[in-house]
């Protein structure tokens, strides 16, 4: 048999939500993923992969995803947000993370890494400059923590910051900074001279001797923007001053981004899962198709099963974070299980799809490729396992 007339066609509404955990989900929560659903297939699917093979985050997105009401949606009303629960704001990751990871990254990065430590550690004016024009994506934002030389280890930053007067002056070189070149306002590590402490800042782009540059030689998150940031005697005021002191403030946005990724990138895996159970319904190999065989059957089964326990995971994690009982190591826990889930699935939808999964006329190089970023930003996955084994063992084996 070499045909596929006959086969059945797979129904991927029964095998996104396996175990039936949308029926958890109260009706706001699936408004808001039906409606970022909706704006994903008719505005994004059809353009993302020109967008990723010529390296572009159109412009008009941040402002078309502030209308979806989706930039820090868990953020009080008053303050720009949508007063949603994380659970509808992991929902929405994972429908922009199945047209692309780019598209997450800028809301992660607005959301969790801007917007939160703004509303959380900012002042009041602080806030009221820049949230809602960062909730309508009027304004966009970055996160600059790495540098060339520190990565996993941002304690080694060398960024410094001296108090002069009433006023605060930087200088340092940040890198892989997510939005950088198009930011109006960029949150920045530095340490104190004196005191060696980490201090943040919220800075305003256009301050002088601050400048960027685009690292534009990826093969990965080709469709968001990567950006290195030079601070040259950039001075500010105190009120730019996040009101956090030590590497902890740093670090309690990561928790935010963590939080979203490990929603996000079963998007991802969910694409790539579709993209495999069609093509091998119609792939013939040795005269029936590669559906009928049991290896490949067995690799789709692995592949149910890693989006399922990843969709359970996220699901409680998002409940825990409602309690306020989503501890660092579980957040880890979740970014480092969910990113190999998709990654393995990936992987192995790319080998399903044979010479033509390396081709962009299939989505899962693409989503490939993007996850490989993935396991590396945000706590590399040999990070998250030396916190995994902190929490276990009590050492510290960084
Ligand atoms: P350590 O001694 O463990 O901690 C220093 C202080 O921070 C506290 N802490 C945390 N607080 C909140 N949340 C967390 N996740 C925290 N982890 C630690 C800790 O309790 C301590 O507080 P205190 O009050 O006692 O001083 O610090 P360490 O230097 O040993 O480092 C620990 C380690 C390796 C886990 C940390 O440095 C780390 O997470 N490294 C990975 C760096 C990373 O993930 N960078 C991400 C940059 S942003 C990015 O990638 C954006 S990607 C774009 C997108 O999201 O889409
Ligand atoms: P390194 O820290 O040099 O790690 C290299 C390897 O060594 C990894 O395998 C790592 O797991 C391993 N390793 C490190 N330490 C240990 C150890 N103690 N034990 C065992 N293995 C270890 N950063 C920002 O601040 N803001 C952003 O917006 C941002 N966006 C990004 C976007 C993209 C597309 C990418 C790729 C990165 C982004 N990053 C951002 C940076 C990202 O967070 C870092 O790349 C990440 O933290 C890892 O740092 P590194 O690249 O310096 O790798």
């Amino acid at each position: 048999m070499t045909t596929t007339a006959t086969q059945p066609s797979p129904n991927f509404q029964v095998l996104q939500d396996f175990y039936e955990i949308e029926s958890l989900f109260n009706p706001a929560e699936l408004v808001i993923r039906d409606r970022v659903r909706e704006y994903v297939s008719s505005e994004i699917m059809p353009y993302i992969k020109d967008w990723w093979s010529t390296a572009q985050f159109p412009p008009h997105l941040p402002q078309a995803f502030g209308e979806l009401g989706i930039l820090g949606m868990t953020i009080p009303e008053q303050y720009g947000g949508a007063g949603a629960s994380h659970l509808a704001y992991g929902l929405v990751n994972r429908e922009l993370e199945f047209a692309d990871s780019g598209m997450r990254s800028f809301v992660s990065v607005q959301s969790g890494l801007v917007m939160w430590p703004i509303y959380t550690y900012g002042s009041d004016a602080l806030k009221s400059r820049w949230l809602s024009p960062l909730a309508s994506g009027n304004a966009i934002g970055c996160f600059g923590l790495t540098e060339p030389g520190a990565g996993s280890d941002p304690g080694n930053m060398q960024t410094r910051v001296r108090k002069v007067g009433n006023r605060y002056v930087l200088n340092g070189r940040k890198r892989w900074v997510t939005n950088g070149t198009i930011a109006d306002v960029a949150i920045i590590w530095a340490k104190d001279e004196d005191t060696e402490q980490v201090l943040g800042f919220a800075i305003d782009t256009n301050t002088e001797g601050l400048s960027t540059v685009d690292i534009t030689s990826k093969m990965s998150m080709r469709a968001s923007i990567s950006s290195e940031l030079y601070l040259h005697d950039v001075e500010v005021t105190e009120e730019a001053r996040l009101e956090i002191i030590g590497l902890r403030g740093a670090l309690s946005c990561l928790n935010q981004a963590r939080f979203g990724i490990s929603f996000g990138v079963l998007g991802a895996a969910t694409a790539c899962f579709e993209e495999a159970t069609t093509y091998v319904a119609k792939r013939p190999a040795f005269e029936t198709p590669l559906a009928t065989k049991q290896l490949i059957q067995a690799r789709l089964a692995d592949m149910l099963t890693g989006l399922t326990k990843g969709t359970l995971l996220a699901f409680h994690l998002a409940r825990l974070k409602g309690e306020g009982r989503d501890s660092p190591s579980r957040v880890s826990l979740a970014k480092r299980e969910n990113v190999r889930a998709a990654v393995q699935i990936a992987r192995s939808t790319r080998d399903l799809l044979g010479a033509n999964g390396i081709t962009t006329e299939y989505t899962t190089i693409r989503h490939m490729l993007n996850l490989e970023a993935i396991s590396t930003y945000e706590g590399t996955d040999n990070i998250h396992t030396l916190v995994l084994g902190r929490e276990i063992t009590g050492q510290h084996a960084f």
